[in-house]
Parts: C-alpha cells; structure tokens; sequence
C-alpha cells in the first residue's frame, strides 16, 4: 500500500488556516486525489469540522487536546477517514494556539509511521493583523509577552511561512512583513499568499510538494511560559439552536452575533484570537469571522438563506476568562435572536482555560 501524504498547516488563530485547507482540498481533487482532514480542538463542537463538512469534504475531529497531546488519536482518525476510499493526501489543521509541532507531530510521524506517511513541508501561515504587531515587538500587540511567544515559535519551526490575506495587505506592509520574517526567520522561505483570492496559491502547492528533509528545526522550547501562554486564552465551543416564527436572514444573524460580541468584548479590553460561528438549515449553511479586535467582523461563506429553524455552533478564542466569555457569548446570542424575534435553545457550551501541554513523543534528535 503506497504512504498517505501527510499535510499539516500551523499557523496562529485566524491565520487561515481552514480557508486555505479547504482550497487546497479542492485543488487535490481536482488532480484526482482522495484528500482526507483533520481538525483538532480543545473541545467537541468545532466550526471548522461542521464548516469543512457542509462543503463536502471527508472531516475526521481529533476533539480534546491537541494533537501533540493526543498523538494516538491523530493516527487512528486518519485510519478511520472514508474506510472504503481510503484517502491519499491528508490535510491536518492543528489548533491555532499550538507550537513544537515539528518535534510532536512531524517527527513521530516521520519516525515511528514512516511506513504510513509521507510527511509533507511543515508551513505555517502568518496572521498579519497580529503579526505585524508581534514581529515589531509593539508594546501593544494585543496579547500578553507568552502569547507572543507562542506565535513566533510556530514560526520558528516552520519550513515554509506563508504571509497569508495579502490581499487585504497594502504592498508596503507586505514588503515590511517579509523583511521582518527575513530578519527573524531568515533560514524559512516566505511566500505571500491570498487563500481567498488564490494569489499565490500556485507557489504554496509547488513548495508543498517538495521532497527531502523537512521537519528539521529543532527549537528550545520553555513548556512554563508555552502553557502560560496558552491560559490566557479563555475558550468556548457552544451548539445551540434558533428559532423564529417569521423567516430570518441567517447570515445576519450570525454577523449580528459576531459584531455584538466584538462590541461587548472590546468594552472590556479583551483582545479577541478569533471568534466564529456557523448557522446550518436545510443544507444552507454560513460562517462569520472575527480574527481580532481591530479587524472587521466578516461574512466568510454566505448561506444567502431565510430560515425560520436553525442550528448554530460559535466557537471564541478570546483573552478573557471562560466564565466571562460565556456570559458575553450567550448575551450576544440571546440580543441577536431577540432583534429578529428569535429564541435561542443553549444546548452545549463548554468553556475553559486550555491546560498545561504535555505531548505524546518529543522527537528532539536529528534524524538519521
Ligand atoms: N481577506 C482575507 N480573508 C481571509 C483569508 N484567509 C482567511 N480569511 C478569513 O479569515 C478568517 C479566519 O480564517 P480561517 O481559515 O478560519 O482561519 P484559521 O483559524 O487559521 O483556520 C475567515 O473569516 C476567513 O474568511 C485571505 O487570504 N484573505
Ligand atoms: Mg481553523
């Protein structure tokens, strides 16, 4: 049996990561590949998994931790992907606060699975709104001195950064950004790429497919301040449903969501990682986005559909404690549906800190 090509793209929440899977999921089928994903959360009730699955693609969730924390469960859910095609590129997005992935993932892979995978070039995509702010080292980058650590060591270890969302990026910025990531990062390669638009999705797939020794940064990495880092986090995957007797426009509703909480966050200082929520009814289906305080809540995938019933899950990655970030969530809720006569049914939230990372393998010597 030939090995299953194994890509995983890190990259920070909100980096765009999902969008770009997703492309590169399509672009794979079209060469007739079988492509398989994997999502990975904290917790069950994940927007990415439910929005990768509208567009019909063959999802397995690895759900409560990440996978350098739950490495088994990686490789039993790409076993379990569509049994009977079984796939042979398999697309891995891990959770956006994660790093060391190449010691954790990569090379346990490379090591103990090399029968099975072919690991492809680790890229990480880089989130310029926070980006730009970290890599400068503003005073103000939004998150706290650990969180910042987190983001440059996902960089650290890449084999290929991708500055992602150049189209919404003026041309200087761009130019400053790669000259930052030269400075910093100067032995990775750095591509400029829209997963939107498609600019520069071609060079991302030919570096993608690259042959040879990847995987090979090993880095330093202080597991006190990687936790500490990711705590600041509060995080909250929540499922309810939404009904209303007249027809409501669900898109609206699901920005209406997104933009109230950017409001009521935004008025307690909390700096937003990412928030989305995705409305589903009838196989329509929608997604919102807001991937920090400063940017524009956005209507990624439009459903365009009026509903009377719809079930929503919101997932938030915000610096704030959990508890407040269920109050503000459910309030957001509650005072969207209630502006379009709606009445929200909570049936799942799961709200937390994550916890201390503590990965299955840590591969940290060179490999023969
Ligand atoms: N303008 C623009 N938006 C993007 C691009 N890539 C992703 N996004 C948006 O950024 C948000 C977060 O993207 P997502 O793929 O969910 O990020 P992830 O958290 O890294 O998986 C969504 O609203 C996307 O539509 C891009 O290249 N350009
Ligand atoms: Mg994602």
């Amino acid at each position: 049996m030939s090995s299953i090509r194994f890509l995983m793209l890190g990259g920070f929440l909100g980096a765009g990561k999902t969008t770009t899977i997703s492309r590169l999921a399509r672009h794979y089928q079209s060469q007739g590949h079988k492509v398989g994903i994997v999502t990975n959360d904290q917790a069950t009730d994940l927007v990415d998994t439910n929005s990768l699955r509208a567009q019909g693609f063959d999802v397995g969730e690895v759900p409560g931790a990440c996978f350098c924390c739950n490495f088994n469960k990686l490789t039993e859910t790409v076993g379990e992907l569509n049994e009977s095609a079984r796939p042979d590129i398999v697309l891995a997005e891990p959770v956006g606060s994660c790093t060391d992935l190449v010691a954790t993932v990569v090379r346990p892979l490379q090591q103990l699975f090399s029968a099975t995978f072919d690991v492809a070039p680790y890229a990480v995509l880089l989130k310029p709104s926070h980006g730009g702010r970290i890599l400068r080292g503003d005073a103000r980058g939004g998150f706290s001195p650990q969180a910042s650590y987190i983001f440059k060591k996902q960089l650290e270890e890449a084999d290929l950064i991708v500055i992602n969302r150049i189209d919404e990026l003026p041309a200087d910025e761009a130019e400053a950004l790669a000259s930052l990531l030269a400075t910093q990062y100067p032995a990775a390669p750095v591509l400029r790429m829209s997963a939107r638009t498609g600019a520069g999705f071609d060079a991302l797939v030919e570096l993608l497919a690259q042959r040879g020794q990847f995987g090979r940064r090993v880095m330093d990495v202080d597991y006190d301040t990687y936790a500490i880092g990711e705590a600041e986090l509060g995080w909250l995957n929540m499922s309810l449903s939404a009904s209303a007797r007249q027809p409501m426009a669900l898109d609206e509703l699901l920005l209406d969501i997104i933009s109230r909480l950017q409001d009521s966050l935004a008025a307690i200082d909390a700096e937003t990682a990412h928030l989305k929520a995705i409305g589903m009814a009838d196989g329509a289906y929608g997604v919102a986005n807001l991937v920090s305080s400063f940017s524009q809540p956005e209507l990624s995938l439009p459903s365009r559909a009026l509903v009377t019933q719809a079930q929503l899950v919101v997932n938030a990655r915000v610096a704030t404690a959990p508890e407040t970030l269920t109050d503000h969530v459910e309030r957001a809720v509650q005072a969207a549906c209630a502006a379009r006569g709606a009445a929200p049914t909570f049936q799942q939230t799961q709200s937390f800190r994550p916890g201390r990372p503590v990965p299955t393998h840590r591969i940290l010597e060179p490999i023969a």
